[in-house]
């Protein structure tokens, strides 16, 4: 056993020798590496913030003066309002929203060429306006109902539900909140967004990248794939409208393939955790999980220009923090949004005053 311990001792004494030869090894070449670097070239252009509101001016600080300069914001040129020795004024407007390349290329006074690449990130120059609403009327829900999407078809609303091995497609007796008819998911499946276009149902999955497309008699019919995790889907004249949690919405044909992307902005950055949708008239209104917000978005540009909040109406007796605001339905021909909450025993009925420049006057002004 003594034995055992000396040769124990002696390995360990071997091995922090072995230990701090390498160390000093690595440190040399440490040294040695610092020592061969070449001195780094500083930076001839520096943003001192990165973050701009549309039709603000981005100032670039310049190291040295240039004597020829362009600046490009991807492969769109820029404006130059100003340049001095020490900084360049570009005009940021009519550029869309999100993060962007900024290209800065030209020559120094000291006839050196470059370019350089900055990432800058667009907010909205749009404040929205408050959305004054008043509740016309409360329906019953079905307190059961994890609801993930909601559309009215045809004077029928329709609802998908989620959580695995909950998560149904159903028609939605309106007055009573009973179920007309409906469809289970497989367990493995976790529903989210519906939309019903051309007699076509169309239901995501929050993680499994699978939209299941149905008949109006609930006949699965097909099986669509998309790249995102799918949270809302609703639709305009000839585009699916999918958001997937993020600040982002995609726009999809119906048998889903991409036709592009809008970010989301209002003018205090990005509005993330878009979840369920409701396109009416040019813009997509969208529950902002975990909060009582709902957002009126120009589809067109991603501004954020209503907030519709639902402090003073949510259900008594429900954690609204756990069980929270999702669920929009607008109902054409009565120009009114429904909406409701994950296990909600309320559908709530509104009429919203959406400001006539906002609204369209003669289409959703109500
Ligand atoms: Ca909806």
């Amino acid at each position: 056993m003594q034995v055992f311990r000396e040769c124990h001792r002696v390995i360990y004494f071997f091995l922090i020798l072995l230990t701090c030869f390498w160390g000093s090894s690595c440190q040399n070449k440490k040294e040695s590496a610092t020592t061969t670097n070449e001195p780094e070239t500083p930076s001839i252009v520096a943003l001192t913030k990165t973050t701009y509101k549309l039709g603000d001016t981005i100032s670039i600080q310049l190291s040295q003066p240039l004597t020829q300069v362009a600046v490009r914001v991807d492969s769109n040129s820029a404006s130059i309002l100003q340049q001095t020795n020490d900084q360049l004024r570009v005009r940021s407007a009519d550029q869309k929203l999100g993060m962007h390349q900024l290209i800065i290329s030209g020559t120094t006074a000291n006839k050196v060429s470059f370019s350089d690449t900055l990432g800058v990130e667009f907010w909205s120059d749009v404040t929205p306006t408050t959305l004054a609403y008043s509740v016309l009327k409360t329906y019953p829900h079905d307190s059961t109902s994890f609801t993930q999407g909601l559309e009215f078809y045809r004077g029928n609303l329709y609802e998908s539900t989620g959580l695995n091995g909950k998560s149904k497609l159903m028609q939605v007796d309106l007055s009573t909140g009973a179920i007309r008819q409906s469809v289970p998911l497989p367990e493995q499946y976790f529903g989210e967004g519906i939309t019903i276009v051309n007699d076509k149902i169309y239901q995501l999955t929050w993680t499994s990248g699978v939209c299941f497309r149905y008949s109006m008699k609930f006949t699965l019919e097909k099986t669509l794939t998309y790249h995102t995790q799918g949270w809302g889907l609703t639709h305009n004249e000839s585009t699916l409208i999918l958001s997937d949690g993020t600040n982002r919405l995609y726009f999809l044909t119906p048998d889903f393939q991409p036709k592009g992307s809008v970010s989301v902005y209002d003018d205090k950055g990005p509005v993330v955790n878009l979840n369920e949708l409701e396109y009416v008239n040019g813009y997509v209104f969208a529950n902002v999980w975990q909060t009582n917000r709902i957002v009126q978005i120009d589809m067109a540009s991603g501004k954020v220009v209503g907030n519709l909040n639902m402090d003073g109406h949510l259900p008594k007796g429900v954690n609204t923090q756990i069980n929270v605001l999702n669920g929009i339905a607008f109902q054409p021909t009565e120009k009114a949004f429904y909406v409701t909450g994950k296990n909600w025993p309320t559908l709530y009925k509104l009429n919203v005053k959406l400001p006539p420049a906002l609204g369209k006057p003669g289409s959703i002004a109500l």
